[in-house]
């Protein structure tokens, strides 16, 4: 497979002005036609214009209205050239057929339950016909569709409808026309028996938009909250950074067999059932913030993405980095900031980091790569370019402030609206707005791995100095063996004795005084610029008592932080830190290490205790009334056996997983009294409500249940089934499920099947019943998980079935790295097989192998034998051959 290198990007030799397709549908294949006007880049020049094609039959090919001869053009498995088209301005007119139907690998057109749809990104539009598939490659479109007037109903293309009406053979078409130009990535069409449920909302200006959300009839009460999260995501964009909505319609539609989560298609975005349906009973508070949370990324996309654009694929972090932002924002501003912020520098420790130590660790930006699609992130796949690109832009935010922030934004759709654009003009824009000195701040674009950051801290008593060193180091990473030291932003806070912000005016910096920002009202928390990799020294004055430092306050920078806090200061943090993200890091810091010390005992056979300060902390947070009951609920929740496993020299799946399940035991025994009244004191009274105060609540009475549940106690086992059967919404029925299935034994059996006899009709709560059992602890499971595979539920070409059960059976460390290899053998033989029907979907499953080298000998060999075996196999694609190559090399 041939690898792509962003050094190697070269301007395009033609551009493409207008596209006119046309889509016969049929049953057996579907005719596309399609009419480019090309424009040479430079005039007169006449090189070959080469046009990707991939499982395409070329029907026939004319220049100006003219059959192209044979000897002008050449086509292979991937390309069709022509040699020597005219000079200047011409039309293409190209025929091909393709064959939806029989698309399993849901790239290009493909059928969905009967209905058409497409996936064009990212070189997706290369599989409905011959075409420059870049995304540099911007021009106007028409789409006219033709097809059976009772199989397909509904006709949708972007843009707007300019046309519709009756055609011979019982078939009707529709013409849409998109005014603004676009890459092909953007293109989309939709043919099917789909019912709308309508609405309009009402932009700033005075203009009236038609929003319409597309699904089979009997889901349309299910759209409700879509609707709900679409609306407020259109004013939220307009309010926060006056971006209006461009057109007079937008489409969602959802689809039930779709490789990731949805497409920002202009005015037409495709979603996957999961992130659009949802009704009290069936989807749980975690389903409706993903909604919230995917709804508005992809309309805040329109902007971000669809308007100013990528260059190249390199880029992929200007739009997905910069709109992941967005969504994070725009979800802490409808609910809470502070917890939005906790799940997602989880994510980002369980899933990013580990990938960033590992051997597709990559930057920002990557500097190459053999297939895109294994740059995104996807639910059991999270990338760097899009969290950690997150991460990066809300560091722009970080050092601006708001209304610098907001300046550079305004500054960059000012210069770039209508372009393909690059990851520095972003970067510019925010530079040139603010006026700003960012010296080295590209360097996180380009260079891959987590910094690794020290900080010593020193008090003066009688010079009434505190001082902080820090120093940096960026860990080497496959192709990048030295690195520079990063510009990192260090949001600080210092608190006094009692545990109250002490006000910051100024700190001196390499010699020289530095004020605090400030506009009169005292200033608690300011942000140190660390560059430097050797030791960097920050002396604040006038401290009159040692303080305890708050570091990295809202998790400023992704990084990974180690500093000279004792047990105590950090206790001191988790009951008083005025930053709430601080108080659960806290908290968090102290578990992880408490962890890392019981695994050693465990690995030398020592008996475990755990340390009473602990479960002190831990109660005194569960007692306290004057915090939010999900930050409550966060901050009850252990470090997870990833995060802990990441930190050992040579991870131990087994001790890992023995002492989590030793510190809920002993902490549900010891907070017995406080967890049973948490439970009881949070039950839902009324009718199911998606609000922040309702799901916090939610939240801290399931994680009350959990932990007590573990104790296999009879009492608590008859609390959960009595939660079970009450539960009036799939939030709390699903957690009472949950928590009892972390037991083995009869009762879990019954419940699990009472709850499929309940809702077998409903594919989606399916799907949660099997990544429930999917993801067990229980030893031996990967048994139950092959049976599942036999379920009449289950079928392999759905991607998330195959998220659901596969995923999440290598979501469970004790299973899927068990020792006797079983759980290799049965991802190895899994990963063969579905990349014979959706590659997309076995790279994403073979990632699951790339960190084998962090196993001890006897599992190293396992996974490498099962990596060697898939790497043997007959006709492997570009996406599995990348992801299992680079794991290997
Ligand atoms: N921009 C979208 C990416 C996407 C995708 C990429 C590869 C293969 C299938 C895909 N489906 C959607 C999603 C987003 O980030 O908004
Ligand atoms: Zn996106």
């Amino acid at each position: 497979p041939k690898e792509i290198f962003l050094k190697d990007y070269k301007l395009p030799d033609y551009y493409f002005d207008t596209v006119d397709l046309k889509f016969s549908l049929g049953e057996e294949k579907t005719i596309v036609y399609s009419k480019i006007t090309v424009l040479p880049r430079v005039e007169g020049a006449c090189s070959p214009l080469t046009l990707n094609g991939q499982d395409l039959k070329l029907v026939s090919i004319k220049v100006n209205n003219k059959e192209l001869k044979k000897e002008d053009y050449h086509v292979d498995s991937r390309h069709l050239i022509l040699t020597s088209p005219p000079s200047g301005t011409f039309t293409l007119e190209i025929v091909t057929d393709i064959y939806p139907q029989k698309n399993t690998s849901l790239e290009g057109l493909y059928k969905s339950s009967g209905n058409f749809c497409t996936q064009c990104e990212a070189e997706g539009f290369r599989k409905i016909t011959f075409f420059q598939d870049r995304p540099d490659i911007m021009a106007k479109y028409t789409c006219r569709i033709e097809g059976d007037k009772t199989l397909y109903p509904v006709l949708l293309s972007n843009g707007n409808l300019i046309e519709q009406g009756d055609i011979e053979g019982g078939k009707h078409y529709a013409l849409w026309e998109d005014p603004f130009k676009k890459p092909c990535y953007l293109f989309a069409l939709v043919a099917g028996q789909l019912e709308s449920r309508d609405d309009t909302f009402l932009t700033r200006s005075g203009r009236t938009v038609s929003l319409r959300i597309w699904t089979p009839a009997q889901d349309i009460p299910k759209t409700v909250h879509a609707m709900y999260s679409l609306k407020a995501a259109m004013k939220w964009d307009e309010d926060v950074f006056g971006l209006e909505y461009d057109l007079d319609l937008f489409n969602i539609v959802a689809v039930p067999d779709f490789n990731m989560g949805a497409m920002e298609n202009k005015s037409l975005n495709i979603f996957n059932s999961k992130l659009v349906l949802a009704s009290p009973e069936t989807a749980s508070d975690a389903d409706y913030a993903a909604i919230l949370g995917v709804i508005g990324h992809e309309y805040f996309h329109n902007w971000t993405g669809n308007r100013v654009t990528c260059r190249d694929w390199f880029q992929l972090s200007l739009k997905e980095g910069l709109t992941v932002f967005r969504d994070q924002e725009f979800s802490s501003d409808m609910g809470s900031r502070t917890v939005k912020r906790i799940a997602d520098v989880s994510r980002l420790r369980n899933y990013q980091f580990p990938q960033d130590a590992g051997p597709m660790a990559h930057p920002v930006r990557p500097h190459s790569y053999i297939k895109m699609d294994n740059f995104y992130t996807g639910k059991f796949f999270n990338g760097k370019v899009y969290e950690k690109g997150a991460e990066v832009v809300r560091m722009y935010k970080t050092l601006l402030g708001s209304r610098g922030f907001r300046k550079g934004m305004d500054l960059y759709f000012k210069r770039h609206d209508g372009q393909a654009v690059t990851c520095e003009d972003f970067f510019a824009a925010m530079r040139d707005a603010n006026d700003a000195d960012f010296s080295n701040f590209l360097l996180w674009y380009s260079q891959a791995g987590t910094p690794l950051v020290k900080v010593t801290s020193s008090y003066d008593a009688k010079a009434q100095t505190y001082s902080l060193k820090f120093s940096q180091e960026v860990p080497p990473t496959p192709g990048q063996s030295v690195k520079e030291p990063m510009f990192i932003p260090v949001a600080l806070g210092l608190l006094d004795s009692k545990g109250k912000d002490i006000p910051l005016t100024s700190f001196y910096h390499e010699g020289m005084l530095q004020s605090v920002p400030s506009n009169g009202q005292p200033v608690y928390t300011t942000v140190l610029q660390v560059k430097k990799q050797k030791e960097e020294e920050f002396v604040f004055s006038d401290i009159s008592e040692r303080p305890i430092p708050s570091l990295l306050r809202s998790y400023s920078a992704p990084i990974r932080l180690d500093s000279d806090l004792t047990d105590s200061d950090l206790f001191f943090l988790l009951a008083h830190d005025s930053d709430e993200f601080n108080r659960w890091e806290a908290g968090q810091i102290l578990a992880r290490k408490l962890m890392l010390s019981l695994v050693a005992d465990f690995q030398k056979n020592k008996p475990l205790v755990l340390n009473p300060k602990f479960v002190h902390g831990l109660k005194s947070i569960l007692s306290d009334s004057s915090l939010e009951k999900e930050f409550i609920a966060k901050a009850m929740t252990l470090p997870g056996e990833g995060e802990i496993m990441d930190m050992m020299v040579v991870a131990d799946p087994d001790a890992v997983h023995a002492v989590r399940s030793f510190i809920k035991k002993q902490l549900a025994s010891e907070l017995k009294e406080e967890l049973l009244r948490t439970v009881k004191s949070n039950r839902s009274s009324e009718q199911y409500v998606f609000n922040h105060p309702n799901m916090a609540r939610r939240a801290l009475k399931n994680i009350a249940l959990a932990y007590l549940t573990s104790l296999e106690d009879p009492e608590f086992t008859e609390l959960a089934l009595h939660e079970y059967k009450s539960a009036t919404n799939m939030t709390e029925q699903f957690a009472a499920l949950a928590a009892i299935a972390q037991n083995p034994g009869k009762v879990r059996d019954d419940v699990l099947a009472d709850f499929y006899s309940k809702w077998e009709h409903d594919f989606l709560v399916v799907n949660k019943w099997f990544a429930l059992q999917a993801m067990s602890d229980i030893s031996g499971n990967v048994e139950n998980v092959r049976n599942l595979l036999k379920h009449p539920a289950f079928d392999l070409r759905n991607p998330n079935k195959v998220y659901s059960l596969i995923g999440g059976f290598c979501g469970s460390p004790v299973n899927f790295h068990s020792k006797d290899g079983s759980g290799y053998k049965f991802l190895g033989e899994l990963v063969v097989q579905l990349d014979k029907i959706n590659p997309q979907v076995a790279s994403r499953m073979v990632s699951a192998f790339s960190r084998w080298r962090r196993y001890d000998e006897t599992r190293q060999s396992l996974a490498k034998a099962q990596l060697d075996l898939i790497m043997s196999a007959n006709g492997l694609s570009e996406n599995v051959f990348e992801i299992a190559s680079k794991s290997l090399a």
